[in-house]
């Protein structure tokens, strides 16, 4: 399964939700490409400056970097959420795997513009916290390890409004190209309280087998 929406829409929010409800695998591209800036890797040296401007980090290079996750996830079940970004991503995972189902949050640019100005996060685990919608037990501090939580570089006004051109330019024909597939579905709201709810009923219908408790 794939989960897309623009930056800040709630794939994070709303993936660990799913993750706790019907135990699939969650895979991000935005926190796999943190760790490697945080472990300074080739690949994490290269992504960051792309990354903190704003911009997209090269196909090739997120084809071969989610080629190499998935083919440690034979068999399991697995929820990508960033990727794909753009038509040739979209195509190269088609070629790689058939999906099951591709969701797709739209929540409107200036409820995001807004609430991503809240976000702290903890880089080793990718958790995210918000200082209203999700505070974490102690300011500043990650619930489950107590290390220091940061902003991350590229939730600067100036990149947002950037990451969010981007989304509209590059993503639009990654939806078209699900919507022919036939297996794109679309939850719209302003709050992931909102959206949370349908996304459940959505996949309690469709992966029954997987459902648990709500
Ligand atoms: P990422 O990391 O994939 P984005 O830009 O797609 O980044 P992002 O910012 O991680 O997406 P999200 O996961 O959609 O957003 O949203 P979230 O974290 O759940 O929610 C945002 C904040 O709002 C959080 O603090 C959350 O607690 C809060 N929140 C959630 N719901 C609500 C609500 O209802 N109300 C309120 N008030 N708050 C709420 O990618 C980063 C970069 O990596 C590169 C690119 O450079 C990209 O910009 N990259 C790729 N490049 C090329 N191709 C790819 N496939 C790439 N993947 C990553
Ligand atoms: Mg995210």
């Amino acid at each position: 399964m794939v989960i897309l929406g623009a930056p800040g829409s709630g794939k994070g929010t709303i993936s660990s939700r799913i993750v706790r409800d019907f135990g699939l695998t969650h895979l991000a591209s935005g926190d796999i490409l943190r760790s490697h800036i945080l472990n300074k890797t080739e690949l994490g040296t290269t992504a960051q400056g792309y990354m903190k401007e704003g911009k997209l980090v090269p196909d090739d290079l997120m084809v071969d970097l989610i080629a190499s996750e998935l083919a440690g996830l034979k068999g399991t079940s697995w929820l990508l959420d960033g990727f794909p970004r753009t038509k040739p991503q979209a195509q190269a995972l088609h070629q790689h795997q058939q999906l099951d189902m591709v969701l797709n949050l739209e929540v409107p640019d200036e409820v995001i513009i807004e609430r991503i100005k809240g976000r702290w996060i903890h880089l080793p685990s990718g958790r995210t916290y918000h200082t209203e919608f999700k505070p974490p037990k102690v300011a500043g501090v990650d619930d489950v390890t107590g290390e220091a939580l940061v902003q991350r570089e590229d939730d600067r006004a100036e990149s947002v409004s950037q990451r969010l051109k981007l989304y509209a330019t590059n993503t639009n024909p990654v939806k078209d190209f699900y919507a022919q597939l036939g297996i794109l579905q679309a939850f719209h709201g302003t709050e992931s309280n909102e959206i949370w709810p349908r996304v459940h009923r959505f996949l309690q219908n469709h992966i029954p087998a997987l459902s648990g408790p709500f």
